[in-house]
Order: structure tokens, then sequence, then C-alpha cells
């Protein structure tokens, strides 16, 4: 920690200590070629994710389009326990879904305590694009997406329902770092056109209350972007990604002149400072992106990974990590 901030305290001071002859040559200095199409998400399931978001993206799409089509890839994976059709449930047994999306001219849409509706980040694209509102939730969410032509469905899969039953019997509720309770998909990307969107879908914590939202739906803690700066987006505990307005600072942080690296590193930072107590047992992960397709990711503890594709990488990495 200090030592990071030594670096980029002489990093500052080493940047003023250049001649304005030198700045000249700085700025004649031709720029580096944004990396675009790129698209990262989170956690293994990224992989699968970023290929379909991919397919749009490759063909010159709009990253809003391959946003959607790739986290769609996890609302419908069974096999996945946060996000979509094969959620865990919350301890009353309802599965419930947040999710939201953002485009290239800070248009957004979000729904959350959403039920039986297998893609939550469609519902909550004809939220940005067929109403005057950013967010429904519940059983107004529930009418506009059936107006909308959404078909109603049980989410609850024989799996995650058994994983319930087990929970009953002792009811544990405290956070387990990076277990299947925290899988969410979080996704941004940057097209073609050199414009950026994003979106986040889940079924939030395993056996929370009923009606509990967490930091996925809300934009500026689960998702954010600006077309001008960058993008972000969160999993793990949501409580405290909406503390502290998680992807809101991370893109702020860009805005100020932050790597993407460095603002998801200020902002799990910000947590383990503001809640010292706390952080040893939650895991919080950032992604971030910004106009040159540069990306960074970081996590409160060890075991955070991402997906990245471009032209030039497919690939799972592992986030750095605060450590604790
Ligand atoms: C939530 N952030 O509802 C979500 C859960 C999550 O990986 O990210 N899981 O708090």
């Amino acid at each position: 920690m200090a030592d990071r901030r030594k670096f980029l305290k002489s990093t500052i001071f080493s940047g003023l200590a250049v001649s304005t002859a030198s700045l000249s040559s700085i700025s004649c200095a031709p720029q580096k070629a944004p990396t675009k199409p790129i698209v990262i998400s989170t956690w293994n399931h990224g992989m699968e994710a970023n290929a379909a978001a991919w397919e749009v993206l490759s063909k010159k799409g709009r990253a809003l389009d391959a946003v959607e089509k790739g986290v769609m890839v996890t609302e419908a994976d069974p096999d996945n326990a946060t996000v979509g059709i094969g959620g865990f449930p919350d301890r009353d047994g309802n599965v419930t879904l947040d999710a939201c999306i953002m485009d290239e001219n800070d248009n957004c849409g979000s729904v959350a305590f959403l039920q039986n509706f297998m893609h939550p980040v469609s519902v909550a694209r004809k939220v940005m694009e067929e109403t005057p509102h950013v967010m429904l939730v519940g059983e107004g969410a529930r009418r506009f997406a059936v107006d909308q032509g959404f078909k109603e469905e049980n989410l609850l899969t024989e799996k995650s329902e058994a994983a319930w039953k087990k929970w009953l019997e002792n009811q544990d509720y405290s956070p387990v770092i990076n277990i299947e309770n925290h899988d969410t998909i979080g996704m941004v990307a940057l097209d073609e056109d050199g414009n950026l969107s994003g979106a986040c879908t889940t079924s939030g914590a395993a056996w929370k209350m009923h009606g509990r939202v967490g930091d996925s739906p809300i934009i500026g803690a689960g998702l954010f972007v600006d077309n001008e700066i960058g993008a972000a987006t969160a999993t793990g505990l949501g409580e405290f990604v909406i503390k502290i307005c998680g992807s809101h600072m991370i893109v702020e942080l860009m805005r100020q002149g932050y790597s993407p690296q460095e603002a998801c590193e200020q902002a799990v930072n910000r947590i383990v400072k503001k809640y010292p107590n706390n952080y040893k047992n939650l895991q919080v992960g950032f992604l971030a992106l910004n106009k040159q397709g540069e990306y960074g990711a970081y996590a409160i503890h060890q075991g955070f990974n991402f997906a990245v594709r471009s032209n030039d990488e497919n690939e799972l990495i592992d986030a750095g990590h605060y450590n604790g």
C-alpha cells in the first residue's frame, strides 16, 4: 500500500519534472491505436459469454447488442447458481433476479426483484428503450415484461431447490468468499466504432432476505458506463459495492487519469479502509475498461478471475487482490 502510493507520487513528480522542451515531443508522439473491439466479463463463465458477445463485436456490431447477447448465455445456463435459471433462491425459496444495461449515450435500464423471467437483462433493455424510466421492480417489472412479450417460467431448478432445502437445515447466513453464491456476470465492451456499453445480471446473494436487492441492477454500483471515459462493473457482496458507488467511482477515477487497473485498486482499497472489520470476510471484485481498450481488475481476496476477448486475446485471467 505505502509502496504503491510512493510509486504513484513519484510518477506524478517525475511527470512534473519533464521539461517544456520534452513536452512538445510528447505531444507529437504517435498515440497508440485503441484495442477494439474488446469485451471483458467476470468469472469463468465470462469465456462463454464473451464468445457470444464476440459474435456481435467481430462483425462490427454495437457494444450494446454484444453485452446483452453475451450475458444472456449465462442467464440461460442452469448450472450457474447465481444468474438466471438455476440461480439459488432467497431464504423463502424464490429466485429473484436483478439486472441492468447501459449504452454509449448514457441511456440505462434496470430491473430488480424480478421473478420468473429467463432474461432479466433483456427486460432491463426494454425498460431503457421503451419507458421514460430507468428502473422497474417487482410486480411492476413483471407486468411490464409480460406486456413486452416475455414468457414467464419457473427458474427454480431441482438442483437449486435441493440446495435451498439443505440450507434450511442449518440456515447459516455468513457470507462465504468466492463460492457459488457470488458468481454474477458483469460485462463491458468497446466496439469497432469506439463505443462502450455494459450489462450486469444476477440472482443475487443466495439465501438473501425476500426483497433484498444488491448492487447489480443499481446504475453506478454494479455497472457504470461513460462513453467519454470508460466502463466498470462489479461482482461480490453487493452491499459493499453500493456503499462506495463502486462502478461510478472507478469511471470517475479513470476520468482523473487513473488507469483501469489503478482505478479498480482504488475502489477495493476504499472498501478495505472504510470497513476494516468486514472486508476480511467478504469478496468484492471490479473490472474496468477504458476508451483505449485498456482493462484492469482487482478484488479484495484471491480467487476472482475474468475473461477477455479481443483480436489478440481470448483468455481467462486471475485478477490481482488486496490480500487482507
Ligand atoms: C449481489 N453482486 O447481488 C451481487 C452478487 C454477485 O457474484 O456479484 N455475485 O450482491
